[in-house]
């Protein structure tokens, strides 16, 4: 498989889990059957890059008793790459520092924790490290060899047990591998065997052989469990997303039943009292029309009009309340007009004013006409700003699910071998 074809899936699962961008670009590496990698971490100055030096044989790295690697740096030798990472100083936090531990973390498969012998104790600092870089070999594998390093510079022998029973207080049972790269160096230039082998080198090179050929399993197993871990995640992840979605379109369901419910209730009742008092009228006065000499005069036809207004403003009101506590009150922005008084769903749907019995009849008392106001109050209640952001959230949990299927398939691109 491409790992174009791979990335893309990496990038597929990242977006839905960008918690795992670290684990899915580590199965790059665990995918793509590269040499195996071992690292140097440790404080500055602590001997890392001398001691890559004399493991490989050669001067593949620069050393020098300042600040030196600023950069990762590599060398492959042997079937295997070696990585020099910048020290771990005090500035937590530099670019340095994440630079070096994000090697140690992604790209290493084994990894040698440096310790200069004459610092004596860890510090609070490399202890962290420790326990984390612990904690990772027992969960993926991986493995972290500690080096004692530069030991030449202790007084002698007496010195170097003391350095290692402090550390083993520190933390019981680490085994230490005391090396000199100075010695060793030394011995090789000088032919001095015991030299050689008084420098640690050899022993801890024989160390590192037998790690390096637990590389192919150590892989085998993290890729494995990487690969586990994410899916469980992602399934994890839909069943959420599934819940919140039923949750969701439960709410909208019985949001909209309840109104349905209310809504006709409310237009029942109306029509009933609305009803009642028209068949409590008499003659229709109304429609005889006013003459010029009724200006001020109360009249039949002008009485019988208030009447029915009123009628008909309770019945407005009786339904505005219902649509207000479900949130149904401004008609949407784009029906808007500047007189914000026209702007309710209630006049947008009934109309300033009705006067005449018939109206009230047509609108109230025939099935089709409380038909058309639940029809068009329902239409407005789908529009209300509450609604349209539950439709939308719906529709947003609906876009994640559709990731994470997609993510599920990009998984399955994963785990299929190269
Ligand atoms: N006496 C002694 N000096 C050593 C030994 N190993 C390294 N040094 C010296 O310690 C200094 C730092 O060594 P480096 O290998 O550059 O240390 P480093 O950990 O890579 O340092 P940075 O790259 O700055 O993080 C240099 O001056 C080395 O010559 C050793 O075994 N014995
Ligand atoms: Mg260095």
């Amino acid at each position: 498989m491409s790992s174009t074809i791979r990335e893309q899936a990496a990038h597929e699962i990242a977006s839905v889990l960008p918690q795992r961008a670290h684990d899915l670009a580590r199965l790059q590496i665990l995918s793509d059957d590269s040499e195996p990698v071992v690292t140097v971490v440790g404080k500055y100055n602590h001997g890392k890059s001398s001691l890559l030096n004399e493991l490989l044989g050669r001067d593949a790295f620069a050393v020098s008793d300042r600040r030196e690697t600023v950069r990762l740096s590599d060398s492959v030798h042997d079937g295997v790459r070696w990585l020099d990472a910048p020290g771990l100083d005090a500035d937590v936090g530099s670019a340095d520092d994440r630079e070096a531990l994000r090697a140690a973390w992604l790209k290493s498969d084994i990894r040698l924790f440096v310790h200069a012998a004459k610092e004596g104790e860890l510090d609070a600092k490399e202890l962290t490290l420790l326990a984390e870089l612990d904690a990772d070999r027992v969960r993926t594998g991986r493995q972290t060899l500690v080096v004692l390093s530069q030991v030449d510079q202790l007084a002698d022998d007496a010195e170097l047990q003391n350095v290692g029973a402090a550390i083993d207080r520190q933390m019981p049972g680490i085994v230490l591998n005391a090396v000199s790269s100075m010695r060793h160096r030394k011995g090789i230039e000088g032919g001095k065997k015991l030299l050689l082998e008084k420098s640690g080198i050899p022993a801890l090179q024989a160390m590192l052989q037998t790690e390096l050929a637990r590389v192919p399993a150590a892989r085998a197993h993290e890729r494995a469990l990487l690969l586990r871990e994410i899916g469980a995640q992602l399934q994890q992840l839909r069943a959420a997303q599934q819940t919140s979605l039923g949750i969701l379109q439960k709410t909208q369901q019985q949001q909209r039943r309840e109104f349905d419910r209310d809504l006709s209730s409310v237009i029942e009742k109306v029509a009933r009292d609305i009803d009642a008092m028209l068949n409590a009228l008499g003659t229709d006065h109304a429609i005889v029309p006013d003459t010029a000499k009724d200006a001020y005069m109360i009249t039949a036809g002008k009485l019988e009009r208030a009447h029915i207004q009123i009628a008909y403003s309770r019945a407005c009101i009786e339904i505005d309340a219902v649509l207000a506590a479900h949130g149904v009150i401004a008609i949407p922005l784009e029906q808007r007009t500047v007189a914000k008084s026209l702007n309710s769903v209630m006049i947008a749907v009934m109309g300033v004013s009705v006067k005449l019995r018939k109206d009230l009849r047509r609108m109230f008392c025939e099935a089709s006409g409380r038909e058309r106001m639940q029809r068009e109050f329902i239409h407005y209640y789908e529009l209300s700003d509450e609604r349209k952001a539950l439709a939308a959230q719906i529709a947003d949990t609906e876009a994640s699910i559709a990731a994470s299927a997609q993510a599920a398939l990009a998984l399955r691109t994963l785990e299929a071998r190269a």
